[in-house]
């Protein structure tokens, strides 16, 4: 069925009497098929990218944009006296948590429209990431059972089943196939454990709490289900296609491990050429060699997949097998090297009963990355330096991106019509053709205005109908939308926000433009502290918002259940861009980017991809702040005391007080009391203030209020942010991908 005939048949639709979710489905198979009739020849070779997480969010607008049909659509169906915009209440597909998921969504977008065959394997689960909920200010989780409602963009395949054994069960992984359209069809497949209840637990749940054995267990079977199936099938496929003739696997297939979870894929992979099809060890081993390539996403130590050789000796006695002699082959190859016996320690596979699934991707993989230039340094010099040292040629940087069609196009019609009229609609082809903007933005400012302030009351709209918050309009945004970490440093701007708060109120903090601070996010379950700083900023937000003496010029809003679909409004409507992680901790970020594309200014440190984002839009449109990763590096050394910060400045004071001088109630939880001792003492097993935010505190309030008094000349704050708009085709995923394309993959 092609585009005409498509049109044709919703035209014929008959939509009087059926619900949201009727006509959701009837419209999605429609297109879907569509879609499916323009399936592209079989590439020669083709990428593969393992992920843990997909973080697509809502399919339905998206595919239809992609398919050229989104405007018909919006058309045809308003002639039925329905607006396209109903389609929103359909579920997002939250198969991620973060960022890693998010950028897997973006890449295979970005394959498909570059006519590139990257294809996806991951993981079905039943519950994506948990609905939040906020309850008297806590964080709640619910479950997320996003496909009751049907899932017509997923084809079910009865007839590529595979079976995947444990030492204790059998599994069948059933593949889902969810198309990925653009100049190419490309396909993301995902595989649901089915079998006994048991079995079916496998893809019940996107990160089952880790905590216990039985939790470590069910998430090493997660790992591997997901990687054997996708190993196992490739095999196969190539022995159909090819014969036994496993020296050209790698000429055909090239194999991307999305950070360490996919990583026990090699052991299968090895497992299976070895003990299936008979190759010999050494054999195998350099086709592995050939094949596989990682990407690290993280230099956190805690994130780093290991396993402990108990657990993958009683579930998976073969893999076991396969992991020390690799572990063996390994400490051969080190020793040839002449590698100190710290070096090989450093390095090994397996060591202290435990398999680094990091040491393995970066001893077999031909190509390890980095996410952004800040982050791939830090791991040539500190998290892989030994390997970098024995290995320097794997090492390459891959900057991240985002995928303008989602993160532009279709989240800010109102600016892609603005660029559309300034520069012509090329860029939309060729995302390196917006730069162009930058011989026209004085001409444009008005007009841009015009488009934030529209994009700024969509989204206050939506925050009135989803949280109950009304904003006045012209409110200055700032925004802080990520994952709840300590390292991304939400506290710090809880404080500063206090500090401002108290500014207004004492009258030190004067001619202040009217401002709201929007925070989305979730917590891991399990994370008590990144829970409380949630509670924190709502409490904050209570009082700041019920303050008739401020609130005229000072709003707090903490969005509950912040997803993608939510992301794609607060983008588009916001002013400055919160990017406050300590130092080298972040190792790119694409929030970033997506605020940048859409005309916000920055406001960060020099971490992750925030460098490269002024080093293209200027540092003098964003607003830098804080510790360099040097400085950190000095302050760990030489030691640092927050104590002596507090003590000398009486507005840091302030604030940290408040945590626990009962301003704000923690409903008698001692949650704030652990803020305070992370800051002032050290909790856990951290050092006081372990991410150094009142070391920043200073220099990040000053660049609030510089931001807030340059916004008063609306045209030059105008300016700046366009100059972030003009610059950011670098950001788009279409460069990453087509340098991992060419540098990597070799398609
Ligand atoms: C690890 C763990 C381990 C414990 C259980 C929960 C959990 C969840 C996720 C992870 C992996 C975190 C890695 C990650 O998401 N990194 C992010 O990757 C983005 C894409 O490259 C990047 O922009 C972010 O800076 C980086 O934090």
């Amino acid at each position: 069925m092609d585009r005409q005939l498509y049109l044709q048949n919703l035209e014929k639709l008959k939509t009087n009497g059926k619900t949201v979710i009727e006509l959701y489905n009837e419209i999605s198979t429609l297109a879907l098929e569509c879609g499916l009739s323009n399936a592209a020849k079989p590439a020669a070779k083709n990428a593969y990218y393992l992920s843990m997480e997909f973080l697509i969010g809502r399919s339905f607008f998206n595919n239809l944009m992609e398919l050229g049909v989104l405007e018909e659509t919006r058309d045809v169906l308003a002639k039925k006296g329905i607006d396209i915009n109903i389609f929103e209440e359909i579920e997002d597909a939250a198969l991620g948590n973060g960022g890693l998921g998010r950028l897997a969504a973006c890449f295979l977008d970005s394959a498909a429209g570059l006519g590139l065959p990257l294809h996806g394997y991951g993981i079905r689960y039943k519950y994506g990431l948990f609905k939040q909920a906020i309850k008297n200010g806590f964080q709640v989780e619910l479950p997320d059972d996003w496909q009751r409602f049907s899932d017509p963009w997923s084809i079910r395949r009865e007839n590529e089943k595979r079976i995947i054994k444990f030492a204790d069960m059998v599994v069948t992984a059933v593949p889902y196939d969810m198309p990925v359209f653009g100049k190419r069809v490309n396909n993301l497949r995902l595989w649901q454990a089915e079998g006994s209840e048991k079995a079916q637990k496998i893809s019940e749940y996107l990160y089952p709490a880790d905590d216990t054995e039985e939790g470590k267990l069910l998430r090493l079977r997660q790992e591997y289900f997901f990687s054997a199936a996708a190993v196992g099938e490739l095999l196969d496929k190539h022995v159909k296609q090819y014969g036994k003739n496993f020296d050209k696997f790698a000429e055909f297939n090239a194999i991307q491990l999305n950070d360490t979870h996919p990583v026990l894929a090699i052991a299968e992979f090895i497992r299976l050429l070895t003990a299936e099809h008979k190759v010999g060890f050494d054999d195998a081993l350099n086709i592995a060699k050939k094949t596989f390539s990682y990407t690290n996403h993280t230099v956190l130590p805690e994130a780093l997949e290991c396993w402990g050789d108990g657990l993958v000796k009683k579930i998976l006695p073969d893999i076991y097998t396969v992991l020390i002699k690799l572990h063996l082959r390994q400490k051969e190859e080190l020793v040839k090297l002449k590698c100190t016996p710290e070096e090989v320690a450093d390095m090994a596979i397996y060591s202290s009963e435990r398999f680094s699934m990091a040491n393995l991707a970066l001893f077999i993989g031909h190509t390890v990355n980095g996410v952004a230039k800040l982050h791939t340094e830090i791991l040539k010099a500190s998290l892989f330096k030994t390997a970098y040292k024995y290995y320097p040629d794997k090492f390459q940087n891959k900057t991240n991106g985002i995928t303008q069609r989602r993160w532009l196009m279709l989240c800010n019609r109102e600016l892609s019509a603005l660029i559309d009229k300034t520069i012509g609609s090329d860029w939309r082809e060729d995302i390196s053709k917006l730069s162009e903007l930058n011989g026209h933005i004085s001409d444009i400012a008005d007009e841009f205005i015009k488009v934030k302030a529209e994009k700024k009351k969509q989204l206050f709209d939506y925050i009135k109908e989803q949280e109950g918050a009304e904003l006045p309009n012209g409110f200055l945004v700032y925004s802080q939308v990520k994952r709840l970490h300590e390292y991304k440093r939400q506290l710090m701007t809880a404080l500063a926000i206090l500090e401002i708060y108290k500014g207004l109120k004492d009258g030190t903090v004067t001619d202040f433009q009217p401002s709201v601070f929007l925070f989305g996010a979730k917590s891991a379950p399990a994370y008590r502290r990144a829970k409380a700083i949630i509670k924190f900023i709502n409490e904050i937000a209570k009082k700041v918002n019920s303050d008739a003496q401020t609130n005229g010029l000072l709003r707090v809003v903490f969005v509950h259940n912040y997803n993608v679909s939510y992301a794609e409004k607060i983008v588009a409507g916001t002013d400055v861009s919160l990017q406050v992680s300590t130092a080298g901790l972040e190792a790119s970020g694409t929030g970033n980017m997506k605020f940048m594309m859409n005309g916000a200014v920055t406001c960060g440190t020099m971490d992750g991809a925030n460098i490269e984002i002024v080093e293209l839009a200027g540092k003098e449109n964003n607003y830098i702040f804080g510790a360099e990763v040097d400085e950190i590096e000095r302050l760990k050394k030489d030691g640092y005391d927050p104590k002596e910060l507090l003590k000398a400045n009486g507005l840091h004071n302030f604030a940290v007080s408040a945590l626990i001088d009962g301003t704000f109630s923690d409903d008698g939880t001692g949650c704030f009391k652990e803020l305070y001792d992370a800051l002032t003492v050290g909790a856990s097993w951290h050092k006081p203030d372990n991410y150094f935010v009142l070391h920043d505190l200073e220099s990040f309030v000053n660049s609030l209020l510089k931001i807030n008094a340059d916004s008063k000349d609306a045209k030059a704050f105008a300016v700046k942010q366009l100059k972030n708009t003009a610059n950011s085709a670098h950001f788009s995923s279409d460069r990453t991908i087509s340098e991992y394309a060419k540098d990597i993959w070799k398609i």
